[in-house]
């Protein structure tokens, strides 16, 4: 684009009171901008409407300059897609499971490891201290993420289900192929559990389950009744192996783009969309746990994790190395 198509698409932007920031017109403070927001999941999930939430707030402190729009249930694409184009300003709101960050953002994956975290409470308390400010800034501070990073999310622990058979113990996941997000972290650590690790997109989940291409997945509870994966897979085991938590990344690009009003503005509702998510979570875990047992699934409460626990060990001696101090100062909090 050259510079008089530049300030040709300003004005014609200015002209009709909206400016896609996304695109090449510079910000204009008192312009419309409607912020485009990603995620997997469905109207009503905690995650989509705690942005949605935030969407009205930012509409109300503005007076409807500055709104949302949500895109939910992967209209955009999966979480990798959510990233990239949030990179080059495509989008300016995603809502994104650390899972898919790890490859993008060394320093986070420590949260990817298996068993790093004791419950979800410990998580909790991780995030909301310095542990969890330190990654936030981290996301945003290094360049090559092109991200700003706005807050954490709850998604609770992830456990093993399967359309086969109950898993009580180890040996009962021998021989399954089991659907992981792609990440290799992830795939070694199913891999050590004894089942086979598949990468996957989540939109492929139900189908492959359906058809046999792989046994079972592994996700938490909103999770699996959310995507209706209870109607293929009829055991799920409480095994908890991992504990990973989500963000909530703006755009860079399209951040430079705008004013430090509007900056502050959005930190200040996306760390309340933190907080809102939050409580919305454990509903929304409860209320899926009660699906669960109205559908009939099989639910293997009573694992004995240590066994689990003992077999990660070498994805922690392949991994964990560079995460030894942040371990040791994860593990610390209380
Ligand atoms: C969900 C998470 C999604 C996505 C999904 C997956 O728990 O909220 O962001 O990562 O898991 O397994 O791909």
């Amino acid at each position: 684009m050259n510079r008089r198509e530049v300030v040709k698409g300003g004005l014609a932007a200015l002209a009709a009171g909206t400016v896609g920031i996304g695109g090449a017109a510079p910000a204009l403070a008192q312009s419309k901008m409607v912020l485009k927001a990603s995620d997997v999941h469905p109207l009503g999930y905690p995650t989509v409407e705690s942005v949605v939430r935030m969407g009205k707030k930012l509409e109300t402190a503005t007076n409807g300059r500055l709104s949302i729009q949500m895109f939910p249930s992967m209209q955009l694409g999966g979480e990798k897609e959510a990233i990239e184009q949030a990179q080059v300003g495509a989008l300016q709101i995603a809502r994104i499971s650390v899972g898919a960050v790890g490859p993008v953002v060394d320093d986070v994956n420590v949260f990817n490891m298996p068993f790093v975290f004791r419950d979800s409470k410990h998580m909790e308390a991780v995030l909301d201290g310095e542990i969890g400010d330190e990654l936030l800034n981290k996301i945003t501070a290094n360049d090559k993420t092109k991200l700003v990073a706005l807050g954490w999310m709850n998604a609770g622990s992830r456990n093993i289900y399967n359309s086969k058979r109950p898993v009580k113990a180890l040996a009962d996941l021998k021989g399954l192929k089991i659907r992981m997000i792609g990440n290799p972290l992830f795939i070694d650590t199913m891999n050590a559990l004894g089942g086979n690790g598949v990468a996957m997109g989540f939109d492929q989940v139900f189908s492959a389950m359906q058809t046999g291409v792989v046994d079972g997945a592994e996700n938490n509870l909103p999770s699996f009744v959310a995507q209706n994966h209870y109607q293929v897979a009829k055991y799920f085991s409480m095994t908890e192996h991992l504990i990973i938590p989500e963000l909530l990344v703006f755009s860079k690009a399209s951040w430079m783009k705008l004013t430090p009003e509007d900056q502050a503005l959005l930190k200040k509702v996306g760390r309340e969309a933190q907080l809102e998510q939050r409580a919305l979570w454990y509903e929304a875990e409860a209320k899926a746990l009660e699906k669960m047992k109205e559908v009939g699934t099989d639910i293997v409460t009573s694992v004995d994790k240590a066994p689990f626990r003992e077999v990660v060990k070498p994805v922690w001696d392949k991994y964990g190395a560079k995460y030894a101090d942040m371990t040791k100062r994860i593990a610390a909090v209380s």
